[in-house]
Parts: C-alpha cells; sequence; structure tokens
C-alpha cells in the first residue's frame, strides 16, 4: 500500500474556491466559453501543484493571468447565513474594479452587500461556480484499483496550514510515521497569520491509524517551515527567514 499526503489550506482553498467571474454584460457565447475553458485548464494545473506542494506556483500563475487578462475577475467568496459574501474587502475590490466604488460609496454601504448585490445578478449568469467541500489536511490512502480513501488526518495537524512532510519510521517500530511543518505568516492584516504549529509528530499507531505526539516526542519547532529532509537519523528544518533546526531521533 502506497502513501500519498494531500495539502488543503486556507489560501490554496480560496484559489480553488474563486470563481473565474465574467463581468462583461455584454458578453459573448464564446468569451465566456474561452473563459470556462481556461478555468478548467487552470483548475487541472493546480490541481496538480497543490499535489507536488507548489503553491507558491500556484499563486503566481494566478496573478499573472488575472493581470494579463483585464475581463477576468476572479472573487473568492464565503457563505454565511445562506448569502455569499465577498472575501475581499471594498477597498481591495475597488483597485481592480472602479465603478465599485460608486455603486457602495462607503463602508457602511458595503458590509451586508452580498456578491449579487455588488456584481448584479445577470453578470453572474455566465460565471462558473467551483466550491471546496473539505478544508482539511488529509491523508490519501492508494486503495490499489484507482479508488482512494480519505483520511483526515489528526485535530494537531489542522491547526495550521502544512508546507512540509517528512514520512519515515522515526521510532524504528517498522511503520511509516508522519512529520509535519508549516505556518504562513505573509497574509493580509483582516485574515490574521497562521501561526499555530510547532510542528506536529504523528505515530503510525498501526492500522495506517495516526496519533500526535503532544510533546512531539522532542519535535517542537517555531516559524514557517517549508522542508524538511532526512540526515541519517537527523531531520533537517528549514525555515523562512530563520536558521535551520536539527533534531536527532
Ligand atoms: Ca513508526
Ligand atoms: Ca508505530
Amino acid at each position: 500500500m502506497r502513501l500519498s499526503i494531500v495539502l488543503v489550506i486556507l489560501t490554496i482553498n480560496l484559489l480553488f474556491l474563486a470563481n473565474l467571474l465574467g463581468f462583461i454584460p455584454d458578453a459573448t457565447k464564446s468569451s465566456l466559453e474561452l473563459r470556462k475553458s481556461l478555468s478548467e485548464s487552470l483548475a487541472l494545473q493546480f490541481s496538480v501543484s497543490a499535489a507536488k506542494g507548489e503553491f507558491q506556483t500556484i499563486q503566481s500563475t494566478l496573478r499573472a493571468v488575472v493581470e494579463r487578462n483585464d475581463d477576468i475577475r476572479s472573487a473568492a467568496i464565503r457563505s454565511n447565513d445562506g448569502k455569499d459574501y465577498p472575501f475581499a474587502l471594498r477597498h481591495n475590490l475597488i483597485e481592480q474594479i472602479k465603478s465599485i466604488n460608486k455603486k457602495f460609496p462607503d463602508y457602511q454601504s458595503f458590509k451586508s452587500a452580498s456578491i449579487f448585490d455588488i456584481f448584479g445578478t445577470n453578470e453572474l449568469k455566465g460565471a462558473d461556480r467551483l466550491q471546496a467541500n473539505m478544508m482539511a489536511s488529509v491523508l490519501l490512502i492508494n486503495n490499489g484499483n484507482s479508488t482512494f480513501t480519505v483520511q483526515e488526518l489528526p485535530v494537531e495537524a489542522q491547526f495550521s496550514p502544512v508546507y512540509a512532510i517528512l514520512a519515515h519510521d522515526f521510532d524504528d517500530d517498522g511503520d511509516q510515521d508522519i512529520a509535519l511543518g508549516g505556518n504562513l505568516y505573509n497574509v493580509k492584516p483582516e485574515v490574521g497569520r497562521y501561526d499555530a504549529s510547532y510542528g506536529v509528530f504523528l505515530e503510525n499507531q498501526g492500522g495506517l491509524k495516526f496519533a500526535a505526539q503532544k510533546e512531539g516526542k522532542g519535535f517542537k519547532v517555531k516559524g514557517e517551515i517549508r522542508d524538511m529532509v532526512l540526515d541519517g537519523k537527523t531531520v533537517i528544518v528549514a525555515r523562512n527567514r530563520d536558521s535551520l533546526a536539527l533534531f536527532k531521533f
């Protein structure tokens, strides 16, 4: 049985949540279809990148695509009480679409506006709507018959986005354990930085049931972990704008 791990983090969820919306009222069918195929190919490319953990690639590609195409707008939304609200704040939207300033002259008028109030039901008719159904970091178990079993990792692995994964039999009992690292500081102030992870050691308790060790069996490290590599019986942890951390096991 082979193991693979899929990272599902909030930043990427937002990208997948983000619809590529057509906002031009007189958009022709062909341009809508063009947008649709572009969205599909981007989604495909991003799913491959996400599986490889190439989040920077996803972000830079999406940014480049949106910036180079004047008639493409992306809008991440979140739902509450049956209404869909934009994730972006008023000033962020106005940076991209100046006319919103006229329709919503102040934050008071914007605060309870749904995505339909802002862009209009007609203009959103041709938009594709993609929805993320799972926000957790999970283990995908390859069943070997073209199917996978999805297993949510323990809650300790969900405290913060995961950027680095190392699978190894750290306790030398014959089964593969998992070390995780992550965090993300460079986010907008309204989101708040993701800094709740101090590294996670998930011990395989047999039958692919993983349990987080509270003290991490000595694995505790602050910062934005971006990679972990093995050097014999040493784990080398690389962090953004910080020193390497070494852990012997
Ligand atoms: Ca083990
Ligand atoms: Ca074990």
